[in-house]
């Protein structure tokens, strides 16, 4: 079954949630009121964002930057090749301008590496767009919401999940996201999830509705009905700030371990705060990202990595190596002259 073919816009299912809003309101003698508890407040009707979404033949290109190694094809949007060394992105260029969404995104990373392969892809939401940096492809220090999927464990010390991981953080532009830790010390959550190397494609589902993050996951998309039942819970996180007018990114990069990091369907709804209602917030305009919970802070061990990545992650070790490297450089001249003017001046007293 093809991505498309998903039950999230089908008649059945949009007939499915017309219900299940009718029906309360029926038995409800406050009708019509909000009451915060009630089903229609924890399942409103979602809307779908065509120019923030990217499905098959990929027709919504034009709403889209796509930079780097990225490239599309009429099957999938490859973020980088099974190459070393490469570096991919594509962004919205339009903001999500609803304060509450959900994301779908389907994907298949892949690639001949048996044991070792790397690095996995992001998913942003934040305030700038087509930025480039350490962080699978993408800056660190970003203002709003990294998904992390992680195929490589950099981690050297306690780490209490198996990779592939799937892992969110928010961050206000001063939390830095540390690869040495697989980022654990700044996730919000996060989960194992075995994405790579499967037959189908496997899918992820982020709902950002009321300070609330909300992340599910499904394996072999196509090879069941993909009801809503069909999803597993990865983490909830409550707590979280996410002003709205910020854009929707992927970004992957290999170093010296590669992958294909493909990116299947991209489908964005916007969420009413209430049933049929929005509530465009001003306070949300202003407002820094931020989430009340985060892993407690664990001293920084150095991660193992690859050569490539390591360097580009460490901006200080390759400003000591080059000066290492020209200290070097000029004994080693230096040495060569002392030599040379030795040799001459004992040639002239043999001339002599
Ligand atoms: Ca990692």
């Amino acid at each position: 079954m093809m991505v498309n073919d998903w039950n999230l816009t089908t008649p059945a299912s949009m007939l499915t949630q017309l219900l299940i809003l009718i029906i309360p309101l029926c038995y409800n003698p406050t009708q019509g009121s909000t009451n915060p508890t009630s089903e229609e407040n924890e399942q409103p009707k979602k809307y779908y964002e065509d120019n923030l979404s990217l499905t098959k033949p990929f027709q919504q290109e034009y709403a889209w930057d796509i930079s780097g190694s990225a490239m599309i094809t009429d099957r999938y949007i490859r973020l980088t090749p099974d190459q070393k060394s490469q570096q991919g992105s594509i962004w919205s260029k339009s903001v999500m301008r609803q304060p509450y969404w959900e994301v779908v995104v389907a994907f298949r990373v892949h690639g001949k590496g048996k044991t070792l392969y790397g690095d996995g892809f992001a998913l942003w939401y934040t305030q700038e767009r087509l930025t480039y940096g350490p962080v699978f492809g993408s800056k660190n220090g970003f203002k709003g919401l990294g998904m992390f999927f992680d195929t490589y464990s950099n981690h050297q010390g306690d780490h209490n999940h198996a990779h592939p991981f799937v892992s969110a953080m928010v961050s206000n532009g001063s939390l830095l996201y540390d690869h040495d830790s697989d980022g654990t010390h700044t996730q919000l959550d996060g989960c194992h999830m075995s994405f790579r190397n499967t037959e189908g494609e496997a899918a992820v589902k982020v709902r950002y509705f009321k300070d609330k993050i909300t992340v599910h996951t499904l394996m072999e998309v196509g090879a069941v009905q993909t009801g809503d039942e069909d999803w597993k819970l990865c983490f909830e996180s409550d707590g979280v700030i996410l002003p709205l007018n910020y854009y929707f990114g992927l970004s992957a990069v290999t170093g010296d371990l590669s992958d294909n990091h493909d990116i299947h369907a991209f489908k964005v709804f916007s969420i009413p705060y209430e049933v049929g209602q929005f509530k465009p917030d001003m306070a949300m305009l202003r407002a820094i990202p931020r989430a009340q919970k985060f892993d407690a802070p664990r001293k920084h061990v150095d991660g193992k990595s690859s050569m490539l990545s390591n360097t580009f992650r460490s901006p200080l070790k390759t400003f000591l190596i080059s000066v290492v490297v020209i200290i070097g450089a000029v004994f080693l001249i230096a040495v060569a002259y002392l030599f040379y003017k030795d040799r001459e001046e004992k040639k002239m007293k043999r001339f002599y």
